[in-house]
């Protein structure tokens, strides 16, 4: 896995909210992340997410066809925890947010299924269980993505612009800029991506993805994390019920099972 960054890469990530990454995986890695994605993906049947306390199952409604969704694959799979949880790319991600300690919040395989419905614009950061300006993920392509199966669009900037209000992923693409006018103003930037190319971006900037018009599928395994210090905002999300119930507003997501620490710059300084 390539885990450089240059200044200028940093640069632009904080500038457009986004930053696509070519070369993040060679081809042995991308053959071995996707054989592990799919093993994964199919062990759990119609079950969205790990683990016991979140009983979410896929249906066939709009939102199950935007894409086969599975969450925190890294709790089953070794090879998939070993990607999404290195502390290289937890480096990595610290240097564009700008962060001291980054968590996993949750993993996911998205996968495209052939004529999957597009993704609405949305922003991610209001769905968690942690507000935060600085919450980023990685989008890695598995297979190709292009502007016929649906690959990522983004529309740089917007994070400066967004505060935690959000619209759902459902029919209507354009229901975020009934939110925020102002980033429906920007011109959106497709990221189209090889196999092994990955994106970073942060959690309040607009984005959204095409429908798949292909009969392929585009397989895409991604990780959102969250910044260390981040505190409960008294959403569930995916927290298991047990753990949410414990919670107060207020209460730093500190939880090692739940939100792995994959790199903190305090840790490498105590070594
Ligand atoms: O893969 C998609 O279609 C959308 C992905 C997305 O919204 C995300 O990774 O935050
Ligand atoms: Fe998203």
């Amino acid at each position: 896995m390539k885990t450089s960054l240059t200044s200028e890469q940093i640069q632009k990530y904080q500038n457009d909210g986004f930053l696509s990454y070519p070369g993040l995986l060679d081809a042995g890695e991308v053959a071995e992340l996707k054989a592990a994605v799919i093993t994964a993906v199919t062990s759990m049947g119609k079950k969205k997410v790990t683990g016991p306390g979140v009983e979410m199952e896929d249906g066939d409604d709009f939102y199950s066809k935007v894409f086969t969704q599975r969450l925190n694959l890294w709790r089953i799979n070794e090879t998939i925890k070993g990607y999404m949880l290195n502390s290289e790319l937890g480096r990595m991600l610290c240097q564009l947010g700008g962060l001291e300690g980054i968590r996993v919040w949750h993993d996911q395989a998205l996968i495209k299924e052939p004529f999957g419905n597009a993704t609405a614009w949305h922003l991610d950061n209001p769905y968690w269980s942690f507000h935060s300006r600085q919450s980023l993920s990685i989008w890695i392509a598995l297979e190709d993505a292009t502007p016929f199966n649906g690959c990522m669009y983004f529309s740089p900037g917007t994070q400066k612009l967004a505060s935690y209000e959000n619209s759902a992923i459902g029919q209507n693409m354009a229901d975020l800029f009934k939110v925020y006018p102002k980033m429906g103003e920007i011109d959106p930037v497709p990221v189209p991506m090889k196999a092994g190319d990955c994106s970073f971006h942060n959690g309040l900037v607009a984005h959204g993805a095409g429908a798949n018009m292909t009969r392929g599928r585009r397989i895409a395994m991604t990780c959102a994390y969250m910044p260390e210090g981040s505190t409960f905002n008294g959403q569930r999300n995916i927290l298991p019920k047990d753990y949410f119930e414990s919670l107060k507003i207020g209460d730093v997501l500190e939880n090692d099972a739940q939100n792995p620490l994959i790199y903190s710059v305090r840790e490498v300084a105590a070594v």
